[in-house]
């Protein structure tokens, strides 16, 4: 069979790095130069993965305070509440962390704020209720970067704030007790675009290893892969590393909410790659915060569930 291939761009000469990097293939450097890819330490660790040096926990500034202070609301069992939001990335964001805090603690809340009545991110009068609840650290998921009046609003009625976001850095910072965003990081990092989830899988990663089963973060990678794919807009750098990990853990998930959903869209056409479940998955739980409230994709993944399952395992080791 004879192939043609139509490559673009061929008069243009290609830098020596960005060919050496390519083992001196000018096709495949070609190909990378083409799609912007530059950088000949990038190209190296996409042609080869083990190469790749994955970003740890605390490069992220601000990682041991959040630790810290997470751990310290767990042991003096304090109300704890993790504000999310209500699209994919949100929804994901809380499941994810949620299901992370009830290893160490049972007081766990969360909130997915309502599109409608509340609109994206923190809201006065729902920090006002959870102080009246009793809640004293609240964890943002997927927002809070510009919600400079809202955490002061917190800090004011006594409460602490770790603040996890992955939006662009606003020029005034909000009084957060510490502030998880890979826009933090330095330029050319490459963890600079995760998605929020993203951020949370390194806090939980963080608050596992501190306290000794790293592990158990491989439970979250179905989470982790959904947001990725959906919030996400370049899958190079950390997001590739993630996603090559956590895609396979999406396909196979044990949660039974989540396989109804994937044998729903199935039905409905293929679901064979990201691309299927960016058109077919995301969509359906962005619904929900569109049409009703983000709650319902937060308890059909987990939160009521793993409820149901803890109540099952008390009785089975008592
Ligand atoms: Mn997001």
């Amino acid at each position: 069979m004879k192939v043609r291939v139509n490559i673009l761009n061929k008069g243009v000469s290609i830098p020596q790095e960005v060919l050496d990097a390519c083992g001196g293939d000018e096709l495949v450097a070609r190909i990378f130069y083409n799609r912007g890819y530059k950088n000949p330490e990038t190209i190296r660790q996409m042609l080869n993965p083990e190469l790749y040096v994955p970003t740890k926990p605390d490069e992220f500034p601000d990682m041991p305070r959040a630790v810290d202070r997470i751990l310290r609301a767990a042991d003096n069992e304090e109300k704890i509440c993790v504000y999310g939001d209500y699209d994919v990335d949100g929804v994901t964001s809380t499941v994810t962390l949620v299901e992370c805090l009830n290893f160490f603690t049972s007081k766990v809340v969360y909130h997915v704020p309502d599109r409608f009545t509340e609109g994206y991110g923190m809201n006065e009068e729902i920090v006002r209720k959870l102080a009246q609840d009793g809640v004293s650290l609240i964890i943002t998921c997927d927002c809070g970067i510009s919600n400079v009046r809202e955490i002061t609003l917190a800090k004011e009625l006594g409460m602490d704030v770790v603040l996890t976001d992955h939006h662009t850095v606003p020029d005034e910072l909000p009084p957060a007790d510490a502030i998880l965003n890979p826009k933090l990081l330095e330029e050319g990092h490459r963890a600079r675009n995760i998605s929020g989830c993203g951020m949370v899988y390194f806090l939980c990663l963080a608050l596992l290893e501190k306290k000794g089963f790293p592990d158990r973060a491989e439970r979250f990678l179905d989470m982790l892969a959904l947001s990725l794919i959906a919030d996400v807009v370049s899958l190079n750098g950390e997001n590739r590393y993630l996603l090559q990990k956590a895609l396979p853990a999406l396909f196979n998930t044990r949660r039974i909410g989540l396989r109804q959903l994937l044998e729903v869209a199935e039905r409905n056409g293929k679901l064979e790659n990201e691309e299927d479940v960016a058109f077919q998955i995301a969509p359906r739980i962005n619904a929900a915060g569109r049409m009703d409230t983000a709650r319902l994709p937060v308890e059909l993944f987990y939160v009521r569930t793993w409820k149901k399952h803890a109540l099952w395992l008390r009785k089975l080791t008592h």
